[in-house]
């Protein structure tokens, strides 16, 4: 059967998703205070080709057309997220006028072109102000997003009805403060594991402020990137490794947020690095979730090996796969296979699909990118939705990552993401194929 829109239930929310610092641009206009990423992103040798986002989409002045872009696409919703310092520029205190105004102009012209927002609160732009005083590894932080969420709440809570309150705690964690490839650049477990504990602490003491200042029917959630993880036999070995791995990647991050706390055995290997957890805080953590919110990009593949990493577990690199710029294997049938044990081991009462898309080298030839690899990937991942939706799982959105081509952390401008090209010099948009497909598949019928 062809997929079509038709198939899905017609409250079904379609969006495409973007974050504030890889797009907005505007770092230092109106009263913004600096983000940890603004500091990253200009610190040698930090981000490809010496790359930052003080421009980036200059979406902070072109949101207008960006809004009529989604509109053209015939989406009914629009995942963004809102910049910490651009609000409070110290991350707590004064709040800059200008800055709210930003987004309480973004969320009536949203509504006027019948797109239903869906604001993340934190998409990895803390204020640099915070991270002098310790960032996430300082308990204190938890508080100032509370009160930040207020802020928020209070100005938007009328209007929106859809809150995430944190986007991909794993990068936040890991890549900003294991691996240290993202801000604020820390190379440390503990810290890890610290920075971690408080982002959930802080999501917890949100959920409450969020529904208690937003309108009756506004729904509270949070995105995590999760991977499917496979065995790469089907050893028992292979099988345990698998397992073990699943807990470095997925379960850490769904148990807390579901009444399980941290898992024992990833708290067992994670040893003396593991996270001071004061009394009440997994109480606070698991505050009830109206929607989880999955990334999806790629599955991994481990097999057993002793002494590799506190897991015991090696990632494989399959040969002959089709991978995207990023070397991601492209691997649909995973969206399936993670949202259905998503949904057998957690239950949560919905579920979006809250970034999906790829990266594939392309080139603009006569005004046209013509993106097939991406459309194709759209395409195929849209129908594992479909899948899912009709294995019973309560998946009730996708949003396509993303929008717009735009800055990609550490990577800066050399992976192209969107679905919209953007001339970085020009500021041009042009839609590529794979947006002209996404506005195919959307157009809704005209009965005659
Ligand atoms: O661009 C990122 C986004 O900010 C978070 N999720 C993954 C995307 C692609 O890497």
């Amino acid at each position: 059967m062809t997929l079509s829109r038709d198939l899905f239930p017609s409250t079904f929310k379609w969006g495409s998703a973007t974050s504030s610092h890889q797009i907005e641009g505007a770092a230092f206009e109106d009263g913004k205070g600096l983000s940890i990423w603004d500091t990253f992103s200009h610190t040698p040798g930090k981000i490809k080709g010496g790359d930052h986002a003080d421009v980036a989409c200059d979406h902070y002045h072109r949101w207008q057309e960006d809004l009529d872009l989604m509109q053209d696409l015939g989406l009914n919703s629009y995942r963004f997220s809102i910049s910490w310092p651009r609000v409070i520029p110290a991350g707590t205190g004064a709040v800059n006028a200008k800055g709210l105004d930003f987004y309480d102009r973004l969320v009536d012209g949203l509504l006027q072109r019948n797109l239903e927002p869906f604001v993340t609160l934190y998409h990895w732009d803390l204020p640099q102000a915070l991270q002098d005083q310790g960032g996430w590894v300082s308990r204190d932080t938890a508080y100032h997003f509370a009160d930040y969420a207020r802020t928020m709440a209070e100005k938007l809570g009328d209007r929106v009805t859809n809150w995430i309150t944190h986007n991909e705690p794993f990068c936040t964690a890991i890549m900003g403060h294991l691996y240290g490839a993202h801000a604020p650049g820390i190379q440390d477990l503990h810290s890890a594991l610290q920075a971690l504990h408080h982002v959930y602490l802080s999501h917890g003491l949100a959920v409450p402020v969020l529904r208690e200042h937003s309108r009756p029917d506004a729904q509270v959630g949070i995105t995590l990137s999760l991977h499917p993880v496979y065995p790469h036999s089907e050893q028992p070995r292979d099988i345990l490794a698998a397992r073990r791995h699943d807990g470095f990647r997925n379960r850490w991050y769904l148990d807390p947020l579901y009444g399980r706390g941290y898992p024992q055995d990833v708290w067992e290997r994670y040893g003396q690095h593991v996270p001071d957890v004061q009394d009440g805080d997994l109480d606070t953590i698991s505050a009830k979730l109206d929607f989880l919110g999955v990334n999806y990009y790629f599955r991994e593949v481990v097999e057993d090996s002793p002494g590799h990493g506190l897991f015991d577990a090696r990632e494989i690199h399959l040969e002959n796969v089709k991978r995207t710029h990023f070397d991601w294997e492209v691997f649909p049938e995973g969206l399936t296979a993670l949202l259905k044990r998503i949904h057998e081991d957690y239950a949560p009462e919905k579920i979006y699909i809250t970034e999906n898309g790829a990266t594939f080298e392309e080139e603009m030839v006569d005004g046209q990118v013509d993106d097939e690899d991406r459309r194709q990937f759209l395409e195929d991942h849209i129908q594992e939705c479909l899948n899912v939706v009709q294995a019973g799982v309560p998946l009730e959105g996708y949003f396509a990552w993303s929008l717009l081509d735009n800055f990609e952390w550490a990577e800066g401008y050399d992976k192209r993401f969107g679905m919209v090209h953007v001339d970085f010099s020009t500021q041009q948009r042009t839609l590529k194929t794979s947006g002209n497909w996404y506005r195919d598949f959307l157009r809704i019928p005209v009965e005659s």
